[in-house]
C-alpha cells in the first residue's frame, strides 16, 4: 500500500543524517573487505587471560594509526542471529520480531549494498563462507541482494579435520580464499564470514595455540570461547599478511565487526569474575552492556586512527560505509544513520525494544543510569524522565514496526530510487549444488 511506503519515507527523511565532510568519500574507489567476527564481543578486545591477550592482532588494529574503532557499538540482532546482522549490514533494515528475513523474505526486493556499490561505483561483490550455501537460505537471499559471487563450502576442501561444526576452519577459509579474491574485479565488495568462534567453540587441539592458556571457569563454553576467539584472531592476522602480500591491503578499506554475543546472558554471571566483576552484583543492566561488539574501520594509510565513543549499532554500518565511499544515501530507504554524522542519534535500539543512550539504559522494563548501573525507581524518575522514556519507547516501536512493514509488505517493490535498477535474482548463479 502506497500509504505505508509514505510513512516509511517520511520517517526516514525526518531522520536523515548528513555526512561529515571530514569523512565523506575518504575511501572512495577502494576495495571493501568486511570481516564478520563470529560471536565476538567487545570484552575480548584488550582482554588478557593469564597474562596473555585473547586477541593480540585485533588489539593492534583496534589501536592502530589507521583504524577508527568504536567502543560503544552494539549488535542489534534478534532470532535471526548471523542472518540479522548480515541483513542490517546489507540493507540497513532490522531483522524480524521473530524468525529471520533470510528465511522468510528471501525473494523480497532489496536495495542492498552490493547492488548499490555495483550500480553507483562499478564494484563487483562476493561472499566467502565455509558453510553450505543453503544455511540461513543464503544462496537464495544473496541473489535477491545482487551478490555476484558466493564462495560457500563447495568451493573449499572442508573434508576431515579441515572443518569444525559450522564449516571450514577460519585459517583455511582465509588462506583458500586468496586465489579467488585475487581474481575478483576491482574495486570489489567482499565479505568474509568466519565460523570457528561459534558455539560450542570447538577446535582441534593441534589448531590451538599452546602458549595461550584459557580461563578455568566452571563453564566449558566460556573457557572454549577464549580459545576459538584467540584462534580467530590469529586467522585474521594471517589474512592481513596475505592481503599485504598480494598488494590488496593498501587498496582496501577493512571493516571488522562482531555479529552478536557468544556468551549468553545465562552465562554472564560465570564470566563476571573473568571481567573483574562481582557475580552477586550482576544485573539486567549488565547483560545489556555485554551486547557491545567490536566495530572497526581500518583504512590503511589514512592516519585517522582513534577510538570513537559514539553510540551506535549494526543498523548504522551501511550508511556509514556508503558515505566513506563517497556515495550519498539520501535517495535510499535505510533506517541507520552514518556514525560520523553530526545528526546521528545516539539512541541504540534493540529488537526486543530495549534501548541505550550515552546516559541511560532501558531494559527489563526499567530505566538504569549508565554512570553507576543503578535502576531508577518510580519516585526518582520524576515527570520529566518518565515523559522522555515514553517518547523514546514510542519512537523505538515506530522505527521497528516501520522496518517490519517495509519487509512484510515488500514495499521496496514500489520504491524507485534515482538510477537504481531493480535486482533480478535470475542473473546470479553461484555454481553450487545447494541452490
Ligand atoms: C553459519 C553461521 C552461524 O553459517 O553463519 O550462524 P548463527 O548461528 O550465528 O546465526
Ligand atoms: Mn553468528
Amino acid at each position: 500500500k502506497p500509504d505505508d511506503l509514505k510513512q516509511v519515507k517520511g520517517f526516514i527523511k525526518s531522520r536523515y543524517a548528513a555526512p561529515d565532510k571530514k569523512y565523506f568519500g575518504i575511501a572512495k574507489g577502494k576495495n571493501v573487505i568486511v570481516i564478520h567476527l563470529e560471536s565476538t564481543q567487545q570484552f575480548s578486545i584488550d582482554r588478557r587471560i593469564n597474562g596473555q591477550e585473547v586477541t593480540p592482532f585485533l588489539n593492534s588494529i583496534y589501536h592502530g594509526q589507521d583504524t577508527v574503532s568504536f567502543d560503544n557499538f552494539f549488535h542489534e540482532v534478534g532470532q535471526g542471529k548471523t542472518s540479522d546482522a548480515e541483513n542490517m549490514l546489507e540493507t540497513s533494515t532490522f531483522g524480524l520480531p521473530s524468525g529471520s528475513v533470510f528465511n522468510k523474505y528471501s525473494t523480497n526486493t532489496f536495495q542492498s549494498m552490493p547492488a548499490i556499490l555495483n550500480q553507483r561505483a562499478g564494484y563487483s561483490s562476493a561472499v566467502f563462507h565455509g558453510n553450505v550455501a543453503s544455511f540461513w537460505n543464503r544462496s537464495s537471499v544473496y541473489k535477491s541482494m545482487g551478490y555476484q559471487h558466493f564462495f560457500d563450502a563447495s568451493y573449499f576442501d572442508v573434508s576431515g579435520r579441515k572443518s569444525e561444526v559450522w564449516g571450514i576452519k577460519d585459517k583455511l577459509l582465509f588462506k583458500d580464499s586468496v586465489p579467488y579474491l585475487e581474481k575478483l574485479q576491482q574495486p570489489f565488495y567482499a565479505k568474509f564470514l568466519t565460523v570457528t568462534n561459534h558455539y560450542p567453540f570447538a577446535l582441534d587441539k593441534v589448531d590451538q595455540d599452546p602458549n595461550f592458556q584459557t580461563t578455568d571457569t566452571s563453564d566449558p563454553v566460556i573457557n572454549n570461547y577464549f580459545v576459538t576467539n584467540h584462534y580467530m584472531d590469529q586467522s585474521i592476522k594471517e589474512f592481513y599478511a596475505y592481503l599485504d602480500r598480494i598488494g590488496l591491503l593498501k587498496k582496501s578499506i577493512i571493516i571488522l565487526y562482531g555479529d552478536h554475543y557468544g556468551i549468553s546472558n545465562s552465562e554472564n554471571r560465570t564470566l563476571a569474575p573473568v571481567l573483574g566483576r562481582d557475580p552477586q552484583k550482576w544485573t539486567a543492566f549488565d547483560d545489556l552492556q555485554m551486547q557491545r561488539v567490536p566495530f572497526m574501520i581500518d583504512i590503511p594509510g589514512s592516519r585517522l586512527g582513534h577510538i570513537d565513543h559514539t553510540y551506535g549499532g549494526e543498523i548504522d554500518v551501511m550508511p556509514t560505509l556508503e558515505h566513506l565511499l563517497g556515495i550519498s544515501t539520501k535517495r535510499y530507504l535505510q533506517f541507520g544513520q552514518d556514525l560520523f554524522s553530526k545528526q546521528h542519534s545516539q539512541r541504540v535500539i534493540f529488537r526486543n525494544q530495549d534501548f541505550i543512550t550515552p546516559k541511560y539504559t532501558y531494559t527489563d522494563g526499567h530505566l538504569w543510569s549508565n554512570s553507576n548501573g543503578k535502576m531508577f525507581d518510580n519516585d526518582e524518575l520524576g515527570k520529566n524522565l518518565s515523559k522522555k522514556i515514553e517518547r523514546w519507547q514510542n519512537e523505538t516501536d515506530q522505527e521497528l514496526s516501520l522496518s517490519d512493514q517495509l519487509i512484510f509488505k515488500d514495499l521496496l517493490r514500489f520504491y524507485k530510487p534515482k538510477g537504481f535498477t531493480p535486482i533480478n535474482p535470475r542473473n546470479y548463479n553461484y555454481g553450487t549444488y545447494y541452490t
